[in-house]
C-alpha cells in the first residue's frame, strides 16, 4: 500500500491527540504535532525519500526516533506506538478533540463521567442538559458544546487540501497511471494545474489505446478508500486521505480541448465559450466546431494552443485562467510574460540555527548556491519571539561580524545581513535603530496580536513601515491556510504607504502561508510595489518551497520586473538603501 505524506501526518496527529488525552509530556505531544505539520507541508514524498535512501534525520525537527516511526508507517501503514495507544482508549474519543473548546482534559472528563465516546453522543448529552452538571462545565460551556457539535455534525464547507499535499498525491498517482498498459498520456487538470493554493479535488486526464484497463486499475489503486462512480471513460474515487480524484479518458485528437475544459476555471470556461459563440463557434471538451448542429465541422482540439487560436487568442497559461482579464489580454496580445523560478537571483528571508532554523549560515549559503541563487539575506527572529531563541542586539552584532567573515571567504555568492524583527503592537520594532542601521535589510513581521481591529492593525503596519530602517513587510496578512484567517487590515493603504516609503511586501513561499495571495500580488503590482518572493527557509531543504511562491506569483500576473529579488545584487543594493 503506497503511504502518502498525508497518511504519516494523520498518524502523527492521532498519536499527539492520544498522548494529550493521556496527559503525556507536552513536549512529546508537540514534537508529534510539529512533525505532522512538517510532513504535511513537505512537498516531497517521504516514501520516495526512503526508497532513494535519503536521510530522514535531515528533515526539520526529526531525530532518529521520529525517523524510525516514519519508516515504520511507510512500511506498515501504522506504528507500534499508535497501535498501543489505540488499545488504551476507545477509538472514538479522539473525535471529541475535534470539537472546538474540547481539549484533552475535558475529553477525558466527558468520557469518564458521561461515558461519551462519539460526537453524536456528546451532542445528545448537551441537548439533554447533562454537561452543565459536571464539575468545570457550566451552562455556558454546554451551549458552546452544543453549537460546536452542531457545526461539526453538519459541516458546511467541504475540506480543501493545501496544494503541496494534493501535488504529492497527484504525482504518485500520475506516475502509477503512466505505467498501466495502454496509457499513452496522463496529466493533471483542475485547480492543481492552475496552481491554486488549495485544491478541492484532483482532476486527471488520460489518453489510452483501445482496450486499456485503466479505469478498472484506477478504482483498484491501493490508496482508494471507496469508489463514487465508474464508467468506461470516467471514474471518481475517494482516497484514504479523504481526497476525491476524478479521472477521465479522452481521445487523443480531443486532448487539448479536454485539457482546457477540465483545467478550468469554470468562470474562464464560461467566458471562453461566450467568446466562441460571438464568432459563430461552438466549444466543448471535444473540440471547437463551426457550423450548424449536425453538419458542424471541427476546427481545433488536439492541442490547447489550437483551441485558443481558433477563437483568436494566444495560449493562456493555466495560472491565469480565472476570468480576471486574461481573455481580453490574450486577444490584444498583451498577456504578461510570467515569472519563472529561474528568474530568482536571491532569497531575502532565511533563518539559521541562531534562532529557530536548523542549519548554519554557511550551510544555508551553500544550499542556496546549489539552487542557483547568488545571494541570501540571513533574517533570524528578534528577541521578542522568545520561543525561537530570537536575537537581542548583542547576539545580532555577533552574527553580523560572523557574516562579514563568511563573505570574505565566499566567492560569487553574498550573504546579506538582515533580521526578521517583530512589529510590536504599537507599530514600533523589537530592536533599536542603533543595531538595525548595521544591516543590509530589515524584514518586519507580525507574530502576535492578530486580533486588533482593522483600523488599529493598519495603523500598526503603517507605523512600522515608517520606521527608518524598515525594508520588507513579511507575510503581510498573517494567514495560515486552513488554520488561521488573515488578520483584518486595509491592504490597499499598506501598499500605498509601502510605495511612498520605498519599501516592499513579501510573497512568503511556505506552502501553508503563500502570503500575499494571488489577488493581493496583482494589487501590489497595480500599486507599483515590488514583491519580494522569499522561502522563509528554516533548513537547507526549504529553498524548494520557492516554486510554490513562483506558482502563486504567476497567478498574481507577476513578471520578472515585478519581483524584487530577480534583481542582481548590484541593482538590489540601491533599492534597499534607506535615505530617509
Ligand atoms: P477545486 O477542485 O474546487 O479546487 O476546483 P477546480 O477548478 O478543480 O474545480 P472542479 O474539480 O469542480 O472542476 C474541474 C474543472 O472542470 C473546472 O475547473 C472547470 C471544469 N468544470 C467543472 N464543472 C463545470 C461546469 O459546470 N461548466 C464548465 N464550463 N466547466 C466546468
Ligand atoms: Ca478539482
Ligand atoms: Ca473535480
Amino acid at each position: 500500500m503506497p503511504i502518502h505524506n498525508a497518511d504519516i501526518a494523520a498518524a502523527f496527529n492521532e498519536i499527539a491527540d492520544r498522548l494529550e488525552i493521556e496527559a503525556a509530556n507536552p513536549f512529546r505531544v508537540r514534537a508529534y504535532r510539529n512533525a505532522a505539520r512538517m510532513v504535511g507541508e513537505l512537498g516531497r514524498s517521504v516514501r520516495t525519500m526512503i526508497e532513494q535512501g535519503a536521510d530522514l534525520d535531515a528533515l526539520p525537527g526529526v531525530g532518529p526516533d521520529l525517523a524510525g516511526k516514519m519508516r515504520e508507517i511507510v512500511a506498515t501503514g501504522t506504528c507500534a506506538l499508535l497501535e498501543r495507544l489505540r488499545k488504551e482508549l476507545p477509538p472514538a474519543i479522539t473525535e471529541l478533540l475535534a470539537v472546538p473548546g474540547i481539549g484533552p482534559k475535558r475529553a477525558r472528563a466527558l468520557h469518564h463521567e458521561l461515558d461519551v465516546q462519539t460526537v453524536e453522543q456528546l451532542h445528545q448529552a448537551a441537548q439533554q442538559g447533562r454537561i452543565r452538571t459536571l464539575p468545570g462545565f457550566g451552562p455556558k460551556t454546554e451551549l458552546q458544546v452544543l453549537n460546536a457539535t452542531t457545526a461539526h455534525l453538519n459541516p458546511r464547507q467541504p475540506q480543501r487540501f493545501k496544494r503541496v499535499v494534493a501535488e504529492a498525491v497527484a504525482e504518485s498517482l500520475l506516475a502509477w497511471l503512466r505505467s498501466v498498459p495502454g496509457v499513452l498520456r496522463a496529466e493533471a487538470a483542475g485547480s492543481l494545474r492552475r496552481m491554486r493554493d488549495t485544491v478541492g479535488d484532483l482532476d486527471l486526464l488520460v489518453t489510452v489505446r483501445k482496450g486499456s484497463p485503466v479505469m478498472e486499475r484506477f478504482v483498484g489503486y491501493e490508496d482508494v478508500h471507496h469508489v463514487l462512480a465508474q464508467g468506461p471513460t470516467r471514474a471518481s474515487v475517494v482516497l484514504k486521505s479523504g481526497m476525491q480524484v476524478d479521472l477521465r479518458a479522452v481521445p487523443g485528437e480531443s486532448f487539448g480541448a479536454a485539457w482546457v475544459y477540465f483545467t478550468g476555471s469554470k468562470a474562464h470556461n464560461i467566458a471562453l465559450r461566450r467568446l466562441a459563440q460571438d464568432q459563430g463557434l461552438k466549444i466543448n471538451e471535444y473540440g471547437v466546431y463551426r457550423g450548424a448542429e449536425g453538419e458542424a465541422e471541427r476546427v481545433a482540439g488536439e492541442t490547447e494552443a489550437s483551441v485558443y487560436r481558433a477563437v483568436g487568442l494566444s495560449l493562456i497559461e493555466p495560472e491565469l485562467r480565472e476570468d480576471r482579464g486574461e481573455l481580453e489580454a490574450a486577444r490584444h496580445r498583451r498577456l504578461p510574460v510570467l515569472l519563472q523560478r529561474a528568474n530568482l537571483q536571491g532569497d531575502l528571508h532565511v533563518h539559521t540555527r541562531d534562532s529557530d532554523g536548523h542549519d548554519s549560515i554557511e550551510a544555508m549559503a551553500e544550499a542556496a548556491r546549489a539552487q542557483g541563487l547568488a545571494y541570501i539575506a540571513i533574517t533570524d527572529h528578534s528577541r521578542r519571539l522568545a520561543v525561537t531563541h530570537g536575537l537581542d542586539p548583542v547576539r545580532l552584532a555577533q552574527q553580523i561580524d560572523r557574516i562579514d567573515r563568511i563573505n570574505e571567504r565566499l566567492q560569487g555568492f553574498t550573504v546579506l545581513k538582515g533580521i526578521e524583527v517583530d512589529i510590536l503592537e504599537d507599530g514600533t520594532l523589537d530592536l533599536p535603530d542603533s543595531i538595525l542601521q548595521r544591516l543590509d535589510l530589515v524584514v518586519g513581521a507580525v507574530h502576535q496580536r492578530f486580533d486588533l481591529t482593522r483600523a488599529r492593525q493598519t495603523d500598526r503596519l503603517l507605523r512600522a513601515m515608517g520606521q527608518r530602517y524598515f525594508s520588507i513587510l513579511a507575510h503581510p496578512t498573517g494567514r495560515l491556510i486552513g488554520e488561521r484567517e488573515p488578520y483584518e487590515v486595509d491592504l490597499l493603504r499598506v501598499l500605498r504607504h509601502a510605495r511612498q516609503r520605498g519599501c516592499f511586501v513579501e510573497l512568503n513561499a511556505q506552502p501553508a502561508r503563500l502570503d500575499l495571495d494571488d489577488q493581493a500580488c496583482q494589487m501590489a503590482k497595480a500599486e507599483g510595489v515590488l514583491v519580494s518572493l522569499n522561502s522563509d527557509a528554516h533548513s537547507v531543504l526549504d529553498y524548494d518551497d520557492l516554486r510554490h511562491g513562483v506558482g502563486q506569483a504567476r497567478r498574481g500576473w507577476l513578471e520578472k520586473a515585478d519581483v524584487l529579488n530577480t534583481r542582481p545584487l548590484a541593482e538590489l543594493r540601491p533599492l534597499l538603501a534607506r535615505t530617509m
